[in-house]
């Protein structure tokens, strides 16, 4: 009888100990606000920093050849003259970052509350639907939130606190306002000095951007944090930095709206168009 109960509890050694190790090797589930079930990538370990991505519509809409209702170069008059968020990404420090870190399929409802400041601050400049990370193509924020939303973690864990946040540090440091106040206005005629942008940035929040030209235009300019929002330097990401993309003196082009009517009579459907 006390040989039997000893096996017994052997086998049971053995199960527990076996179920530990293999389990070291699955990917994690486990329970996030919402209740959906996670399954984390344990290949991509954590994130060292933030960069706050933000796009400048006057370069980004000189692409925008078709018209849709969710394109915000589409908006004539309201179409933004303002730096909008393209998003914030966790990264690394020597330069690459995670991406679609684990399942969590983006769902709008969850934001519903922030649809305002989102539509106004961190508009699709595209009629195009991006992939998203499980095959696919979603909204701009789907995107941005299964890309890089997903790896914020342990900062972020859903995405009505990745959005809200991003939201908030992106109106905190109003880059538009710096460059304006600076002297650095929209113009089509103009050209700046690069380093009296970067000088204005660097003056206003003490670290070194990263800037992104597209054909000597100011494309993007992403300001880094540290995990508890701090701002730190970015490091210059390894397929752009600023000094392979960026002439020493860039154009901040004026938005010049589309002849959105006329485009939407041509295309009455909102159909897809990269
Ligand atoms: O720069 C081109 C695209 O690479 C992605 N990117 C870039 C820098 C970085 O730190 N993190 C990052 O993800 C961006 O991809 P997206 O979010 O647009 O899919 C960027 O557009």
């Amino acid at each position: 009888m006390a040989f039997s109960c000893r096996r017994s509890l052997l086998v049971l050694e053995f199960l527990f100990v076996t179920f530990l190790s293999v389990s070291a090797f699955l990917p994690e589930t486990g329970r996030l606000a919402g209740d959906d079930v996670i399954e984390v990538n344990r290949s991509q370990r954590e994130f060292d920093y933030f960069a706050l991505s933000l796009q400048w519509p006057g370069t980004y809409c000189r692409g925008t050849r078709h018209c849709c209702s969710k394109n915000a170069c589409c908006r004539g008059s309201n179409a933004p003259t303002h730096f909008t968020i393209h998003g914030l990404w966790p990264d690394y420090n020597d330069g690459s970052w995670p991406s679609c870190c684990y399942r969590s399929d983006f769902n709008e409802k969850e934001i519903s509350t922030l649809m305002d400041g989102l539509e106004k601050y961190w508009p699709s400049l595209s009629c195009g639907s991006p992939s998203s990370c499980h095959g696919g193509k979603g909204s701009f924020w789907g995107h941005e939130w299964e890309k890089h939303g997903t790896c914020s973690s342990p900062v972020f864990h859903d995405e009505y606190n990745y959005f809200l946040t991003t939201l908030n540090i992106y109106l905190k440091h109003n880059v538009t306002d710096v460059l304006y106040k600076a002297g650095y206005v929209a113009s089509n005629s103009d050209k700046y000095p690069l380093g009296g942008i970067v000088t204005a940035i660097q003056n206003a929040f003490h670290i070194n951007p990263e800037v992104v030209c597209k054909k000597g235009a100011i494309d993007e300019i992403r300001i880094c944090f540290y995990k508890d929002f701090k701002p730190r330097d970015c490091v210059g990401s390894k397929d752009v930095t600023s000094k392979k993309s960026c002439p020493k003196y860039v154009s901040l082009p004026e938005y010049t709206p589309l002849d959105g009517e006329a485009m939407f009579l041509k295309m009455p459907s909102d159909r897809d168009v990269l």
